[in-house]
């Protein structure tokens, strides 16, 4: 059977400054998702990156002292480093700056000319360089030492110069059309709505080029102008799928895009302009744009003014990659902001991963290791309870494959963690350790229950957290090549050798804790 194709995207992120927890977070729930496609048999195409052109890159690079494009070499290079330490497994990395790309944003300016949708004006109006973002007088706000800001917080600055304009005012309708026909286009719904009731104010005409600097991918036929950022970096995605080479394989497998992941900072870019800019150069629209909410670091907003910014680094450093890949995704309903306190991230470690997996697989593994001469014991035939555990443990992939379609990784994981919990009681109501002196058969068949169920929970978990899922895969015998979700149709095999027992979830101590040890 032919392969289903999945085309995954994160925003790229702008380089005029180092990753935060911000952009971990971002790439971290497509990596998940790219991984669980994977898993389930799909062809996947998962693409992040970085967005390298317009005014805000220009001056950063002029404060650092470099030339743009040894300024964009330099700091790029941190997102990739993010997505090794973070073990994100993307299957391309795009530059904006790159050959490939500027010859799809030449390519699609020429179709939106020619499909007369582009014209030659001037504009005269707010600009926010903080946002790469033009703005209507009745959005600005004076601030009482007379500065002028967006309703982002972002400080605007009156600017006219020759533009080049889009015809958005002509595509209200259509984008209306568009969500009423889609309705999973856009999500989660409070972000839908929003979306909608802007496009029914009215849309304007969007300038997409400027002439007062130079960093920027040049408008075909005009030297003068450069390309808007935000029509340059949206058009990354049709680059990695091949653009524009619409005949090739690889454009008929991934276009249109399954899932743009972006924060809800920038779903008007996503969700009104991109759709326009690609049903006016007779392109699909993607299927879906998901914007998730914000990150705070202890109550307050991440910024770089305020020297508060979170770094992905240190976190996986201190606490292990997997930790933080799981807390990120298990604090905060996807979809709504959060806040971020180490104590939180030290909170879930100690009971969902020390305590109940890292336990579970434990105690479980060591009782085999030391009571099974090290293998996989022979079950006798089951009972209903045995039954009932197996039944909640093969449930989850249908349950786990609803909720990461609507990427709501909160409650794929808190279903899995129902059945971590399960298993754990099962294992205390059994007693092995008792059942060791009484009825060494028995004994077998609820470790080979619980073993079972370990594996199916592992191999449905991989996403989340790789390198502990398979440790912990490793430790009970599961085979390398047998941790896919087709995989979980077979069981383990009776006989196998496991590891030797080691703890996957160490505990982390709090600071009170080690004062009151040291007391
Ligand atoms: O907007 N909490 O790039 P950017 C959660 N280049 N997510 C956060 C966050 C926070 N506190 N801060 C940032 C751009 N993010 C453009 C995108 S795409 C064609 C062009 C994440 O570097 C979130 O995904 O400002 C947000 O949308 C993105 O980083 C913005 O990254």
């Amino acid at each position: 059977m032919k392969k289903a194709n999945y085309y995954i995207t994160t925003p790229i992120y702008y380089v005029n400054d180092q990753p935060h927890i911000g952009h971990a977070y971002t790439t971290l729930a497509c990596d998940v998702l790219a991984r669980f496609k994977r898993l389930d048999g799909y062809n996947v195409l998962f693409a992040t990156g970085t967005d390298e052109h317009g005014q805000k890159i220009q001056k950063s690079a002029q404060l650092s002292g470099l030339a743009p494009q040894d300024f964009t070499d330099k700091v790029s290079e941190t997102f990739r480093e993010l997505a090794s330490v973070m073990n994100f497994s993307y299957d391309d990395f795009i530059r904006t700056t790159e050959n490939r790309h500027v010859e799809a944003c030449q390519f699609l300016w020429k179709k939106l000319e020619k499909n007369n949708q582009i014209y030659l004006g001037s504009y005269s109006g707010w600009y926010a360089i903080r946002d790469e973002a033009f703005y209507n007088d009745n959005e600005i706000k004076t601030l009482s030492n007379g500065q002028k800001i967006a309703p982002t917080g972002a400080e605007v600055h009156w600017v006219e110069e020759p533009s080049y304009f889009f015809r958005l005012s002509e595509w209200k309708d259509r984008l209306l059309k568009f969500y009423d026909e889609n309705p999973n286009f856009l999500a989660p719904e409070s972000r839908r709505n929003e979306v909608i009731s802007f496009v029914k104010n009215g849309l304007q005409d969007l300038s997409v080029s400027r002439t007062s600097f130079t960093w920027g991918i040049q408008i075909p036929q005009d030297s003068k102008h450069v390309m808007y950022v935000w029509l340059d970096a949206l058009t990354n995605y049709l680059t990695v799928a091949g653009y524009p080479n619409l005949s090739s394989p690889k454009f008929q497998q991934f276009w249109p895009a399954d899932l743009h992941m972006v924060g809800k900072d920038i779903i008007r870019f996503h969700a009104v302009f991109w759709p326009a800019f690609l049903m006016a150069a007779d392109l699909l629209p993607p299927k879906r744009v998901f914007a998730h909410g914000w990150w705070t670091n202890e109550g307050q907003k991440i910024s770089k003014s305020l020297g508060n910014t979170i770094n992905p680094l240190d976190l996986v450093q201190k606490f292990g990659v997997d930790q933080v890949r799981y807390f990120l995704l298990r604090e905060v309903p996807f979809g709504q902001d959060g806040d971020f306190a180490v104590k939180s991230l030290i909170q879930r470690n100690n009971s969902d991963l020390a305590n109940d997996f890292g336990n579970l697989v434990q105690r479980v593994s060591t009782m085999i290791y030391r009571e099974c001469s090290k293998q996989i014991p022979q079950p006798e035939t089951l009972q209903d309870q045995d039954l009932l555990i197996i039944k909640s443990a093969t449930q989850l992939y249908s349950l786990l494959k609803k909720e990461y379609d609507q990427q709501a990784f909160h409650k794929g994981l808190e279903q899995t963690w129902n059945v971590v919990s399960q298993v754990n009681r099962y294992i205390d109501e059994q007693a092995p350790w008792n059942l060791k002196k009484v009825n060494k058969k028995r004994m077998e068949t609820v470790l080979y229950t619980a073993a079972e169920a370990i594996r199916q929970i592992a191999i449905l978990t991989q996403p989340i957290m790789p390198k502990s899922c398979n440790l912990i895969l490793d430790q009970i015998g599961c085979k390398q090549n047998e941790r896919t979700f087709k995989d979980l149709e077979i069981s383990l095999k009776i006989g196998q050798n496991i590891n030797s027992p080691i703890g996957i979830f160490p505990r982390i101590d709090t600071e009170d804790k080690k004062n009151d040890a040291r007391r």
